[in-house]
């Protein structure tokens, strides 16, 4: 796994004295004295005014009064992102988070105004390393610091229970990454997400594999993660409303390195073509395995897999691998090459798969902020809700759902060591 130019870990998450005090309502250097429980009734005192200054100045629950003051005092907003920022899908995390801090980066420098006041955004990070139970604690704190936004967060299987702590505390979350069409689907007020979803990239799959490729004898593996089983249950649902012929359906859990047994029943099936539903690392272990067992069946992958880690990780054996991919191509859109080299000159990386969405989503709560002319989220909900801008990922607006309009799905082949477009679906 190559090196990441940024840091691990919550790197821009308040000091534990600051959290304690955040949580408290105790502004952070001020002395604490008295009988403890005086000093809880005075937080909470504390508290209270806060809010009710916030309020009277029309501010949201994610933005922090600097110190009494004239409105030209920055208003500073904290913005939440989880993702896995360390285990194995920490490179697609750090990605990511790099999406982010960009544009916040990028909104600080142009002095963004949020009515009269100059906004100033920070991120708040946390490492959910994948877990839906750690992705659970994770928004909870986010709701308990009260960041006017959340995005995030990078698993589906953490996207979906956190998505509900976020519905409870009003809190929107814009997902940039995770995928399973049941995020939008829960008739929350509060979710949206900038990517186009797994009902639309599996289901362009499926329908491709039967009318264009023509494959006869088809097999699903799966990662049995909510993002690998919710697309391979779409792919096979879409083969088989196409007329097409499903001869294996498997699976093997995201730690199984070893596919011996579910490759010898495609093999003795005589599949010729396999869709994996999963992500890079997995499938990259999974074609090695093939060209060892000298299968001749071609490997189609989901989301998550078309980055560069598959190749290196796959070597000779990703040669010729395919994968449907959210989105256009970076390098087709018009913003996207301008996008890379920012990128590349802030973090010293390439981008790696979703750091533009991560980007897009940042905005987008951040336009909405302005357009609304409050970090309320009681407020620039509704201007989330009629949003449209150019993102560098595209046009961003959402449906009813929250879901994005006119998502885009992209087909790639590793050809001489590179993922190479070959088609773009939708969009
Ligand atoms: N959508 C790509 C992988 C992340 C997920 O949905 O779990």
């Amino acid at each position: 796994m190559r090196p990441r130019h940024t840091p691990r870990i919550d790197s821009r998450a308040p000091s534990r004295e600051r959290r304690a005090a955040l949580l408290s309502g105790w502004p952070t250097g001020w002395p604490t004295f008295g009988h403890p429980a005086r000093r809880a009734r005075r937080a909470a005192l504390f508290a209270l005014c806060a809010g009710a200054l916030a309020c009277a100045l029309g501010m949201a629950p994610g933005a922090t009064v600097r110190a009494a003051g004239p409105l030209t005092t920055p208003l500073t907003i904290r913005i939440g992102f989880v993702a896995p920022l360390t285990g194995d899908y920490a490179n697609y995390g750090h990605d990511l988070q790099n999406g982010v801090q960009l544009a916040l980066d990028d909104a600080n420098a142009q002095g963004i105004k949020i009515g009269e006041q100059t906004a100033r955004f920070e991120l708040i990070a946390i490492d959910d390393r994948g877990d839906p139970r750690l992705g659970i604690q994770a928004a909870a704190r986010l709701a308990n610091l009260n960041v006017a936004a959340v995005v995030g967060h990078f698993n589906s299987g953490t996207a979906i229970p956190a998505s509900r702590i976020y519905e409870s505390a009003g809190i929107p979350m814009i997902d940039p990454a995770a995928t399973n069409p049941v995020i939008t689907s829960q008739g929350f007020a509060n979710t949206f997400t900038v990517i186009a979803n797994d009902a639309q990239n599996a289901g362009i799959a499926g329908a491709w594999a039967v009318d264009v490729v023509k494959a006869r004898r088809i097999a699903i593996v799966d990662d049995r993660t909510a993002f690998g089983q919710g697309e391979a249950d779409v792919f096979e649902r879409t083969v088989k409303e196409h007329g097409g012929n499903v001869v294996a359906r498997d699976f093997a859990p995201t730690d199984a390195g070893d596919f011996g047994p579910q490759l010898a029943r495609i093999k003795a099936a005589d599949a010729d073509l396999l869709y994996f539903g999963g992500l890079a690392r997995q499938a990259a272990a999974l074609v090695k395995q093939m060209k060892a067992r000298s299968m001749h069946t071609q490997f189609v992958g989901g989301g998550g897999v078309a980055i560069p880690d598959f190749v290196q990780l796959a070597g000779p054996a990703g040669d010729g691998a395919l994968a449907w991919e959210y989105g256009r191509p970076l390098a087709q859109l018009p913003d996207g090459p301008r996008f890379a080299q920012k990128f590349k000159s802030r973090f010293g990386t390439e981008v790696l798969a979703y750091a533009p969405f991560g980007y897009d989503a940042t905005w987008a709560a951040i336009h909405a902020m302005t357009a609304a002319k409050s970090a309320n989220p009681d407020v620039f909900r509704a201007a989330l809700k009629t949003l449209s801008f150019d993102g560098v990922t595209g046009r961003i607006a959402f449906d009813d759902t929250g879901a994005l309009k006119n998502g885009a799905s992209t087909l790639y082949q590793v050809k001489q060591g590179a993922w190479v477009p070959v088609t773009t679906r939708g969009g």
